[in-house]
């Protein structure tokens, strides 16, 4: 029985089109997901969308759409986006769907029957961008005088009846929670957020509205609609097939990892874990939040609308591209400015340079002196036990940075092994032994052609696409590409195809400039 991995993306908004801030968490999780399954894990990997809430009834009323109509429609573009992303999720969920209204009804009355839930009256302020309530010591106050959320949305005074979640009464075991899992809240900086958010003090969380109506209505009392986060949260045991704990998805919750960004580490690290906790559910085993990408240092946003389109950039420098560049250029915890600029630079430099051109050099030779037959390896020298060693390092080595998410120290362990095996071959220089020693030649080739198998194979869940052509130019077969097959050696005389090049180079247009 392969060991199960349960990972997954926030449900995204259908208030908008998704920009490169949705890419960057589907893109990061896919990353995740493919390794595990090269690692040899059984793998549920679950994105979809939020489709309730006063912020998308708003969307659609402004579109002039029914909401289910509209959030049909925008669904359908963030299904569209994780295709052209080539993101490899085994399902995608709708919180309009009937199988979740069903996980959120049984959710509430567990809640109820183990009374956590109470009937009161809200009075306080709510921002509908954030779908977030706010106490007033929270608030922002601008020059001009008036009161914003801390994330600069515009906040409303609402007086209305709600039910209540004792959330008051979780604040010890929350932090007893993170204390005994120090894992659980990740990167380091926004736990300590977190538990002294904590420790401030929880107040009990209004979980329902009677001021619309686009929402799941709560069982019982169909005045009132669940509030959003309740309902979205459940998405993640929605999807794991509850509350049918015989359903064959029951086997992969706990979640081993929601990735979110980091603004809404807060409803995943203290209001999930405390609903779990009261319906006797067994909580996610770690929480990520990312950074933001900002443009002109202001955080992306549908909201906003100052958003860079994940397809023009696709059509532009290519898919592989953007996925290698996203997650290479910015720390995944810190937030990152995005600039095209960077992007073909890395494009040109890491990709079609440090890359591209050691496979197509390597290769070419290879088709040229080799008869285009994998060559024998022969006596190894310390430059070559050095070269070698580094490669088969690399599988162990991104185990570990990926288990703490860490995607660009991961691509800078590879970038290491690329930049050596250049600098191995040109101290070898394979195309003058041709003549002098083509035995010790096609022992060079034989090496290089490992070290760009290990690199190749370990790069797969980052750029699947160049990778897999790759792979082929170096004949490996399609089925065994995981980790494990790299312990088997490519059989001698394995007939190569005609090298070509994987990653051209991007001519940059005079105009660009940021
Ligand atoms: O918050 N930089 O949905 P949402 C990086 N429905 N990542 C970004 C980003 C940016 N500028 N902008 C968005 C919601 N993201 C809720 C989630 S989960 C139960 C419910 C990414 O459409 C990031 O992952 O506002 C962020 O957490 C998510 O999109 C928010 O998407």
């Amino acid at each position: 029985m392969k060991p199960t991995f349960y990972i997954t993306t926030p449900i995204f908004y259908v208030n908008g089109a998704p920009h490169i801030g949705h890419a960057y968490t589907a893109i990061a999780c896919d990353v995740m997901a493919r390794w595990k399954r090269l690692d040899g894990f059984d793998v549920f990997f679950l994105t979809g969308t939020d489709e309730h809430g006063q912020k998308v009834e708003k969307a659609a009323a402004d579109a002039g759409l029914p909401p289910q109509e509209f959030t049909d429609r925008i669904s359908a573009v963030f299904h569209a986006m994780g295709a052209q992303l080539d993101i490899s999720n085994d399902d995608f969920i709708r919180t309009t769907e009937e199988r979740h209204k069903i996980a959120c009804r049984v959710l509430w009355q567990k809640l109820v029957d183990a009374g956590q839930i109470y009937l009161g009256s809200y009075d306080g302020w709510y921002a509908v961008r954030d779908e977030a309530f706010y106490d007033e010591s929270e608030l922002v106050t601008r020059p001009d005088g008036s009161k914003v959320a801390p994330s600069g949305a515009p906040v409303e005074w609402v007086k209305e009846p709600s039910y209540f979640f004792r959330l008051s009464e979780w604040q010890d075991r929350l932090l007893a929670h993170y204390e005994a899992n120090p894992d659980f809240i990740a990167p380091a900086t926004r736990r300590n957020e977190v538990i002294s958010f904590v420790r401030g003090g929880l107040h009990d969380l209004s979980v329902s509205r009677t001021s619309f109506r686009w929402g799941v209505p709560v069982p019982g009392d169909e005045a009132h609609v669940m509030y959003v986060w309740l309902d979205a949260l459940t998405n993640y045991i929605t999807a794991a097939g509850y509350p049918d704990a015989t359903a064959e998805r029951w086997r992969y919750w706990p979640a081993d990892l929601h990735v979110v960004g980091k603004d809404i580490l807060r409803f995943h690290a203290v209001y999930w874990p405390a609903f779990l906790m009261a319906a006797g559910i067994a909580t996610p085993k770690r929480v990520y939040a990312h950074g933001w990408w900002t443009a002109s240092g202001e955080k992306m946003s549908k909201s906003l609308g100052n958003v860079m389109d994940p397809a023009d950039l696709i059509a532009t420098y290519g898919l592989d591209a953007v996925r290698f560049f996203l997650l290479r250029e910015v720390p995944f915890g810190n937030d990152g400015d995005f600039s095209r600029r960077a992007l073909v630079s890395r494009l040109n430099v890491e990709l079609a340079n440090d890359l591209g051109n050691l496979a197509q050099r390597s290769l070419s030779l290879i088709a040229k002196n080799c008869d285009g037959r994998l060559p024998a390896r022969g006596a190894v020298t310390e430059d070559d036990a050095t070269m070698l060693a580094a490669a088969e390092a690399l599988p162990a080595l991104l185990r570990e940075r990926l288990d703490r998410q860490a995607f660009g120290e991961a691509l800078e362990d590879v970038w290491k092994v690329i930049r050596a095996a250049n600098g191995y071959i040109d101290r070898q220089a394979p195309w003058a032994l041709r003549k002098t020693d083509p035995d010790r030649m096609a022992h060079v080739l034989r090496v290089l052609a490992d070290v760009l198998r290990s690199v190749a194979t370990v790069l797969q869940p980052y750029m699947p696409g160049s990778m897999a052509k790759m792979l082929d130019q170096l004949g490996v077969p399609a089925d065994a590409r995981t980790l494990a097959d790299l312990a088997s050696p490519l059989p001698l005389g394995t007939t190569l195809p005609q090298p070509a090049g994987v990653f051209p180079r991007y001519v940059e247009d005079a105009a660009v400039t940021i």
